[in-house]
This record gives C-alpha cells, sequence and structure tokens, in this order.
C-alpha cells in the first residue's frame, strides 16, 4: 500500500458543507442498506466535490439524477458539482457480519454497533469525513422486530412503529450539529436499565444504559457515576446536559475503552459493567473516570469540536483533565494525582523519548488511528493543567466561559482554546504555544545555594531532540516549589513581592536563577511540587535530603517523589553492584526510610504508593543500550529485600488493615475508604508471599473465605502467581474455572496467565492461546494475554527472541481483520533502540519480518516503520 501522509500545515478549510444528514438503515440478514440525504452547499465556487468513502456504491444522485463521478482510492469525486447548494442521495451497502475492524457498522455478539471516530463513517457512506463539517442529523432504522428488539440513534427518538413481515422501525433526530464521527447506532436484542437526572435548570434527563441480559446487573455503579458525573459538571464547570436523553451501550468488543457519540455513548464492557464479585476497586475506578469523561465530551468535544484531526488534544488533553479532576474531587486527590503522573512516566515519557515521538498537536500522520496516544491525550491533560496552574481555578474557569462562549457550535483549534484562556486571565501564553509544537520531555537541572539571607534556585532547561527535530527552543512552565527546614517546617520565603511557604515560579528561559528571599536557615528545596510541569527535574539531593522530604513534605507528590528517588538510587546501586561483580548493598538508609513509612499514620492508599517500587518502564527512562533482564534483577532483589526486611510488619500491617475494612457497614463492597484498605493489603500480600513463599499453603487451604471480592483474589492471585508451586496453578485453574461464565474477569485470568515471572509462562501462555474463553478477535482478550505478556520483562525480553518472535507472529495475523488492535499491539517494539546490541538486533529482525509482509495495513506499517527508520 502506498503510504500518504497528511500535514497539518496543508489545511483548507471545506469546500462543501452539509447542514442536514437524513440516514436510513434497512438491516437485512446478509447486508444493510444505507440511504444518505446529504443537504449541501458549495463553500469555494468551482472546487470538485470529495467525498469519502470505502463502502459497497449502489447508487449516487445529485439532486435527483445520476450523476459522473470517479472513485478511485477510497474518495468519490464530482468534477462540476452545482453552485450553490444542492441534494446528494446515495445508497450504500455493508456488511457488518464480516467486519471484524470494529470500525464502522459491525456486528457483535449478534447486534450490531458503530464506531465512527475518526474515519469509521466512510466505512458506512460517502460522506466529507472529516470534522469541521458539521450537520444536523436524522437516523431512521428499519429491522427484524425479534431479532433486533431495540433500535438506537443519537438524539431523541421522535418516531416508531411495527410494519409487515414482522419488522419495525424507529427515527432518531439530533437537534445539535456535529461533524459524523459522533453518528451512532446500535441495533439489537438488549436490555434496558432506566433511570433519570434532573438538571439544575430543572429538566429532567432520561438515563438509559443497555447491556446484554446476563449484564444487566452490572450496571447500577455506572448509571450512580453518570449522574455523579453530570452533577459535578454542572457545579464545577456549571455546564448542564442539552438532550432529553443519555444513553450508553455496552458491548464486549470494542477496540478502545469507549466512545462519545452525541447522546448515544457506546462502551466497552470493561468500562462501564461493574460488581464487586468481578471486578477490582480499581475497575470501579475505571469505570467512575470513563463515564465521566464520555460525559464531559458532550461539552468539551461535541458542542464544541476539532477543527481536524491534528487538534485532537483539544478535545481529549483537555477531558482528561476534567476526568482527572472530576476522580480528584469525588476522593483521594493526592493518590489520584500520583497515579495520573506514574502512568505519564511509565507510558507517555518512553513515547516521548522513542521513534513515534509527537507533540501534543502532531505536525503529521500517515493513518490518524496511531495518534490516540498516551501524548495527545495525558500529556495534554498536564498542559491544560498548567493552564489551570498559572491562572487558579477562577481565572480557568473565566477561560472555559470564554472558551464556549466564542466557540460553542463549532470546529476550532488548539490556538483558540489557548487565546481563550490568555485573554480571559489577561497573561501571555505567546510563548506557551511551544508545548503543542515541540515533541519530548523536557528535563531540569536545577540546583540550589543559599547566599545574603536567600535560597538561589538556578534552573537549567532542555528539550531533547526527536525524530521530527533537533533543535529545540525553551517552554514556558510553572514550577511550584517550598523549602524544608532540616527539622522538617516548611520555611516562609519571599518571592515576586509576596510572602509564603509556596510559590510557582515561571520558567521561560533556557536558564533562569530564582532568588527566594529572606531564608536565614538552611533548607532543602522542595521542588514540582503536584507534578506542576510534565518534565524530568534533577536536584543534586543527598540520600539525607530525600529521607528529610520523604518524612516531612507537606506536598504529596514531592514527598512521593523524594522516597520513588530513594528507590531508583537504590536499584541503580543493585546494577552497579551485579555489574561488578559485587555483593548488593544492604541500603541501610532506605530501609530506616521506609520505617518511618510503615509507621506513619496516614491514607493506606497513599502508604500502599510510598512502598511502590518505580516499575521497569519508569527504571528505562534513565538508560540507554541496557539490559533489560538486569534492571529486572536488580528490581526484584530490592524488592525481596524490603520483603525480608519488613515480613512481620506487612503482616501487622495487612491484619490491621483487615480489622478496619471490616468495620464498614459494606466492607466488600467498592467505596474510597475500604478500597484504600486493600490497596494497602494487596501490596502487603504481595511482599508477605514473596519473603515466605512457602505462605502459599495457608493461602490455597484458606483461599475461599479470604477472596471476599475481586480486589481480594485479585490481590491473593497476584501475590502467588510467580510462586513456583504446583499450588500456584491450581489456584489459578480454579479461579479460571469460577468465572468461567464473566467474559471480564476471565480477561484477568488471561492477565495472571501471560504476567507470571516463573520458568513455564510461554508455554503457558501457548496454551491460553487454545483455551475455550481465549477469542483472538476479541480485543480485551487479546490485550489481556498478548498485552500483558509484552510487559512481562524477563519472557518478553527472552534472550533468544523468543518473546520478540511470539509478538511479531501474534501482530501479523491480527494485523489481517483488526489494524488498530495490531498496531497497539506493534508499540511494544518501541523500546527497540534503547536495548543493547544484541536484543536491538533481534527485535530489528522481528520488526524487519512484519515490514516485508505485503498487505500490511497502514496502521502497523506506520508504527513499524518509524521503529525502523
Ligand atoms: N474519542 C474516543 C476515542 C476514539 C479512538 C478512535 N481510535 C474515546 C475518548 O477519548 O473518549
Ligand atoms: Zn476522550
Amino acid at each position: 500500500m502506498s503510504k500518504t501522509v497528511h500535514y497539518l500545515k496543508d489545511y483548507q478549510a471545506p469546500a462543501h458543507s452539509v447542514s442536514r444528514t437524513d440516514l436510513s438503515f434497512d438491516i437485512r440478514d446478509s447486508h444493510t442498506e444505507v440511504t444518505a440525504r446529504l443537504t449541501m452547499r458549495c463553500e469555494r465556487a468551482g472546487a470538485p466535490l470529495v467525498l469519502d468513502g470505502s463502502a459497497e456504491l449502489v447508487s449516487f444522485k445529485i439532486n435527483g439524477e445520476a450523476a459522473d463521478y470517479v472513485l478511485e482510492n477510497d474518495k468519490l469525486t464530482v468534477a462540476a458539482p452545482p453552485a450553490g447548494g444542492f441534494i446528494v442521495d446515495t445508497i450504500t451497502r455493508v456488511r457488518p457480519s464480516e467486519n471484524k475492524t470494529l470500525m464502522g457498522l459491525y456486528e457483535s455478539g449478534g447486534n450490531l454497533y458503530t464506531q465512527c471516530e475518526p474515519e469509521g463513517f466512510r466505512k458506512i457512506t460517502f460522506y466529507p469525513d472529516r470534522p469541521d463539517v458539521m450537520a444536523e442529523f436524522s437516523t431512521t432504522i428499519i429491522a427484524d422486530a425479534k431479532r433486533y428488539p431495540v433500535l438506537l440513534s443519537n438524539g431523541n427518538q421522535t418516531g416508531g412503529g411495527s410494519l409487515p413481515d414482522g419488522r419495525h422501525w424507529a427515527k432518531w433526530e439530533d437537534p445539535f450539529k456535529k461533524p459524523c464521527y459522533l453518528f451512532a447506532l446500535v441495533a439489537g436484542d438488549l436490555v434496558r436499565t432506566a433511570d433519570s437526572f434532573t438538571t439544575r435548570s430543572g429538566r429532567k434527563v432520561a438515563v438509559e444504559f443497555f447491556t446484554r441480559k446476563e449484564d444487566a446487573g452490572k450496571v447500577r455503579f455506572g448509571i450512580e457515576s453518570l449522574k455523579h458525573a453530570m452533577k459535578w459538571d454542572e457545579t464545577r464547570f456549571g455546564l448542564e446536559y442539552d438532550l432529553d436523553i443519555y444513553m450508553v451501550v455496552a458491548v464486549g468488543d470494542f477496540n478502545m475503552g469507549a466512545m462519545e457519540n452525541k447522546g448515544l455513548n457506546i462502551f466497552n464492557t470493561a468500562c462501564v459493567l461493574a460488581d464487586s464479585r468481578t471486578s477490582t476497586d480499581a475497575d470501579f475506578e475505571r469505570v467512575e473516570s470513563v463515564i465521566a469523561h464520555e460525559y464531559f465530551h458532550n461539552w468539551t468535544g461535541n458542542r464544541v469540536t476539532c477543527r481536524d484531526w491534528f487538534q485532537l488534544s483539544l478535545k481529549e488533553g483537555l477531558t482528561v483533565f476534567r476526568d482527572q479532576e472530576f476522580s480528584a474531587d469525588r476522593a483521594g486527590r493526592a493518590v489520584r494525582r500520583i497515579g495520573s503522573v506514574s502512568r505519564l512516566r511509565a507510558f507517555q515519557f518512553p513515547e516521548d523519548a522513542g521513534p513515534t515521538a509527537h507533540p501534543v498537536r502532531p505536525a503529521s500522520y500517515e493513518d490518524m488511528n496511531n495518534f490516540y496516544t498516551m501524548t495527545v491525550y495525558e500529556k495534554g491533560a498536564e498542559v491544560v493543567r498548567m493552564y489551570h496552574t498559572f491562572l487558579g481555578e477562577a481565572g480557568f474557569q473565566k477561560g472555559m466561559r470564554l472558551y464556549f462562549e466564542r466557540h460553542d457550535g463549532r470546529a476550532v483549534t488548539c490556538d483558540d482554546f489557548r487565546a481563550a484562556m490568555a485573554d480571559a486571565g489577561g497573561f501571555d501564553f505567546g510563548q506557551f504555544a511551544l508545548w503543542y509544537s515541540q515533541a519530548g520531555t523536557p528535563v531540569l537541572d536545577i540546583e540550589g545555594r543559599r547566599q545574603d539571607g536567600s535560597f538561589i534556585l538556578k534552573v537549567r532547561q532542555t528539550v531533547p531532540p526527536t525524530p521530527d527535530a533537533a533543535a529545540k527552543q525553551p517552554m514556558q512552565m510553572p514550577l511550584k516549589t517550598g523549602l524544608i527546614s532540616r527539622s522538617g517546617d516548611s520555611l516562609e520565603f519571599e518571592y515576586g513581592g509576596k510572602r509564603g511557604t509556596e510559590a510557582v515560579l515561571i520558567l521561560t528561559q533556557a536558564e533562569q536563577e530564582f532568588v527566594l528571599g529572606g531564608v536565614n536557615t538552611d533548607a532543602v528545596p522542595s521542588l514540582l511540587r503536584g507534578f506542576s510541569a510534565p518534565v524530568r527535574a534533577n536536584y543534586p539531593y543527598t540520600d539525607a535530603d530525600l529521607a528529610l522530604l520523604l518524612a516531612h513534605d507537606p506536598d504529596p507528590f514531592a514527598r512521593w517523589e523524594a522516597g520513588q528517588t530513594l528507590l531508583r538510587r537504590a536499584v541503580a546501586a543493585n546494577i552497579a553492584a551485579a555489574a561488578e561483580g559485587r555483593p548488593l548493598p544492604a541500603h541501610a538508609a532506605l530501609r530506616e526510610a521506609l520505617g518511618h513509612v510503615l509507621a506513619a499514620d496516614i491514607d493506606p492508599a497513599y502508604q500502599a504508593l510510598l512502598l511502590s517500587v518505580p516499575t521497569e518502564a519508569e527504571l528505562w527512562a534513565d538508560m540507554e543500550n541496557f539490559d533489560p533482564l538486569a534492571v529486572h534483577q536488580a528490581r526484584e532483589a530490592l524488592l525481596d529485600l524490603i520483603a525480608a526486611a519488613f515480613h512481620s510488619r506487612f503482616l501487622a500491617l495487612n491484619s490491621a488493615a483487615r480489622e478496619q475494612e471490616e468495620r464498614f457497614p459494606d466492607p466488600y463492597g467498592y467505596a474510597p475508604e475500604p478500597a484504600a484498605l486493600r490497596t494497602l493489603r494487596n501490596v502487603c500480600r504481595a511482599f508477605i508471599l514473596r519473603a515466605d513463599p512457602a505462605h502459599i499453603e495457608q493461602v490455597s487451604e484458606k483461599y475461599d473465605e479470604m477472596a471476599k471480592n475481586m480486589t481480594h483474589e485479585w490481590g491473593i492471585m497476584s501475590a502467588v502467581n510467580n510462586n513456583p508451586s504446583p499450588l500456584r496453578d491450581s489456584l489459578l485453574a480454579k479461579f479460571g474455572g469460577k468465572f468461567a461464565a464473566d467474559a471480564l474477569a476471565m480477561d484477568k485470568y488471561f492477565a495472571l496467565t501471560a504476567s507470571s515471572l516463573r520458568g513455564d509462562t510461554p508455554q503457558q501462555v501457548r496454551a491460553a492461546l487454545q483455551h475455550p474463553q481465549y477469542n483472538a478477535q476479541n480485543p480485551n482478550k487479546v490485550r489481556a494475554l498478548i498485552g500483558t505478556f509484552t510487559r512481562n520483562v524477563p519472557h518478553f525480553h527472552a534472550a533468544d527472541g523468543s518473546g520478540y518472535r511470539f509478538l511479531a507472529d501474534k501482530i501479523l495475523e491480527t494485523d489481517r481483520f483488526n489494524p488498530s488492535l495490531a498496531s497497539g499491539l506493534a508499540r511494544a517494539f518501541n523500546i527497540c533502540r534503547r536495548l543493547e546490541p544484541q536484543r536491538q538486533a533481534l527485535m530489528k529482525a522481528e520488526l524487519e519480518r512484519i515490514a516485508a509482509v505485503e498487505n500490511l495495513s497502514s496502521e502497523t506499517g506506520e508504527i513499524v516503520g518509524k521503529i525502523l527508520a
């Protein structure tokens, strides 16, 4: 396939607009016939009419007459369309049951669903498939009443009834203009669970969730989450829902988490269904945040949408920021913040330092599906958070109001958002534009010294080169800073004419000095508080400085980060000792610091974070030319040391937390407080089983008694998952038997199988491919088994290359029917260039084998090509 690259700089406003789109879907057993009437207008005289489409075209008319057109490379071109307004009528035929891409109209479990973002609508009909073409839609659906009793589309239902031959119909009309990527249709045999929400202006909105019959018992939490989100958006952002009905449909075969189609969200079952027997507390929290995320898109994404796909972060970065704030306001702000930062560092930083690095607003793409990335979403959210840090809550909200005032009902750019923030806040965000155009994680090298009653911070800023650009300019960013005295007190200081214990320093230059005045005692700086900018910050702290911050920093992020730095240093010391054949260090200072953490009276979920050793993916961030196994072993050795040093403390902490958990009225249901206790318990369990592998015998005997809900089961199974005993296999088999009928719980079974460090894991993974509950066409299953395996460091990075070969085989198999899923798997090879030469060569050979395949999809081809380039 020849590759086409799309460039931001080539943007041109559409030559033809669509004011109305009237669709009709006639659903038959073998195919669906789609009739589309587009009310169009010429916006640029003399321009040809170009429609995107890859469906089978049955008929095409302009103003009622057969029109001349050329159909080539999924584009239909009419050289001389009428000037002014005209009507386009097309009929297409699509085959949902043969569509395994899960884009466009597809079948899952006998029902029909759509996924259009970013360019799936063109698989349904011929259309200007770009987000800046916004129209009012109506959708008529006709289908067999028994097989498809439920017929849904966007907006409000305005008609429906029975037809001869056991068929029926429904008509939906969406009064809000929208781009076609927000179109949705669902037809099938689904159960409806209904509720309602009354908006602050007193309008009653119907809330309806649709699932398969067997899942109907798992929607309550999702419904409550939606109502919380609707209320929160009114109170915190002043935003109210605009239609009379809000529908959510759950589907088991889905490429990503969920989709914000106007009034008709479609969700991966994993992101909407939850009950405590089959879902962990983390699953509940994910459901709550994804439900909120899709709801928040109604304003940030749907009412105001993107001019073009380069602007994706306009809606995604902003909406992630909003869902993060929602979750933080619901419960556990500090723990949530650290969770987001960990994710960013484990997954976005490597992306930003690798072959697929791109700015928050990419300058080019081959396949847009590849740009739903950690950078666009998570770094994009950090960029929005920086506006918030500069302007404060009131200033930021003023900016949001101005943004909606200016742009409601339109398709706009990241610059429009930046201008609204600047104009409302009276703040110069000129230089801030670089966050949208420069890729790479900035590095801050900071030094501090005391001089004449001041504490002086010298900050050097560098943005590393990325494949798209070598030379970078310094960026504007907030550096939230405090000072801690040697006795652990927060010191007051003067900065910018104000006196206080914290200041936001504004970085703009490659090198800058900041004078914090009125400091007459020795101090340790507390830097990048709250992770105020998505950067890597270095400061020459001594281990004693870090221990001080870990004990006393009032900022929960900075406090945690001090501990993480100590842990990173300990792993690095283990790596160095192993490389030189020395005995591993005893880490006395670290052990002392962790002893204080274990004794501290703090939120158990926060305590659990303080006890977590950075993952391999985070540790690799500092490394080049590295052996992943050496890092893995050094990390494991540190975990062994901590487990042995505090064995009795972990036992005591676990039983104290159990007692507290059991005091809750509904001890094993999801609620933030018992969930925090369970998080800590599961950290303890992992250390306990590590220190005492024979403990698996007791675990196995008492499993049923201990496994009170899925969080417990998951924690126990994870803790025994590396155990060499056959008891681990019987526990896993028991788990698999118990949940055989529950698709989502079985994803956990496959993830456990693929994440075990035991030597027989590769064989167990191969055997799992034949498991009756495994399905190579279901993205959740593929990600649970294959995706998890790519994060299993010793097995994926096996020195003989077998892990790389296995993944390459699976990518090639998957690419034949679902390119999005395949290209997602291929990202595990992103790390290639940073590995030691032998593994690099093995990985490269597999990448070349993939690249050489004829008919490779453009999605997988783009990722593999960039890694090899
Ligand atoms: N907007 C969708 C993502 C679509 C991904 C298409 N490959 C979900 C979300 O971000 O809310
Ligand atoms: Zn989103």
